[in-house]
């Protein structure tokens, strides 16, 4: 059975791999997805100095929802690029994620340009991801939601071009805020791929047992995943392919935790799947078990590679 794909020219054994999210911080974290079987290895969205977390309780799940604050911890840029460099050995996709964050309050945009110049330079890198959508920042509205900011932040990197760029965006929910994107990435050539979607920004979930919120950060409010926002994530991939097909090669998206999920995202247009929560929870054994249940489930349909199926989600 053969089931590669490629991301923007970029060629991944297997559809699965890790989000920009959880264990991809340190050097042991990324090591071990090197040596897992992880078809490529992401790292943590990264900011020009280096960044600590969230005061705690910052991070909550149940089998139905993961609820997060984390606040963009990352060990700083430079230090991504030289793991970078180091993680090819391991012969498998290494993406980058880059943020507009300072650690001041004065995030300049040109930071931007500095990392992604950084991971377009000498590193690593095959695929660069911009991450317009991180819904932990206190005072600042997401650049994907700012569709001005937004086009003058991608076109300060996609001047850089060398090695594919991406979009990691939030969920919209609203078709006018879909195509006000859209038209934006369209003015944008060397936009490659889009990552979607990030986590459902600003939600409140509440302990009735304690009489209290589950966590502490921006006024307790935080990024929601998992079972509860796959139908979200599954419209968003459709919007987009619908507007992009023919122009950006790929869709990838999150909310992944078994076989299924991975059938699903790749038969409704997307051609790879990153996954975060389930990887947090069963760590590395996760890509080879949902690997497995999705090759065994080939089998039972005589798939034989994903050219069979992708994209192939009948008409109603
Ligand atoms: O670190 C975070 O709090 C975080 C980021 Br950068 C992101 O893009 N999405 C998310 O849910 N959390």
């Amino acid at each position: 059975m053969n089931i590669q794909t490629t991301v923007a020219g970029v060629k991944f054994d297997h559809p699965i791999f890790n989000a920009s999210g959880p264990l991809c911080t340190t050097w042991e974290d990324l090591e071990w997805i090197g040596k897992s079987e992880s078809s490529g290895i992401m790292m943590k969205s990264c900011s020009l100095e280096p960044r600590e977390w969230n005061p705690s309780p910052r991070y909550m799940e149940t089998p139905l929802w993961s609820l997060n604050s984390m606040w963009l911890p990352n060990l700083g840029y430079d230090t991504y690029t030289d793991f970078s460099k180091k993680l090819r050995s391991f012969k498998k996709p290494v993406v980058a994620s880059v943020v507009w964050f300072t650690g001041s309050e004065v995030a300049d945009k040109n930071d931007f340009v500095k990392i992604t110049q950084a991971f377009q330079d000498d590193s690593g890198v095959d695929l660069i991801e911009i991450n317009l959508s991180c819904p932990n920042v206190v005072w600042k509205p997401q650049l994907a939601y700012d569709f001005n900011d937004a086009d003058y932040v991608i076109w300060m990197v996609a001047s850089l071009w060398n090695k594919p760029i991406g979009l990691k965006l939030p969920p919209y929910f609203d078709p006018a805020h879909t195509d006000a994107m859209a038209k934006v990435i369209l003015k944008h050539p060397n936009v490659k791929f889009l990552t979607c979607i990030n986590s459902v920004w600003n939600t409140l979930i509440i302990d009735s047992e304690k009489e209290e919120p589950i966590i502490k950060p921006k006024g307790w409010f935080g990024g929601l995943g998992w079972d509860y926002v796959k139908p979200v994530a599954l419209a968003n991939v459709r919007a987009f392919y619908k507007l992009l097909w023919d122009k950006i090669d790929i869709i990838w998206v999150g909310w992944v935790k078994s076989w299924i999920d991975v059938f699903e995202f790749l038969l409704c247009w997307a051609k790879a799947v990153q996954i975060g929560t389930v990887y947090s929870r069963e760590w590395v054994e996760s890509f080879g078990r949902i690997k497995k249940e999705f090759e065994q489930y080939l089998e039972k349909k005589w798939y034989t590679s994903c050219e069979d199926f992708i994209w192939k989600l009948k008409e109603l």
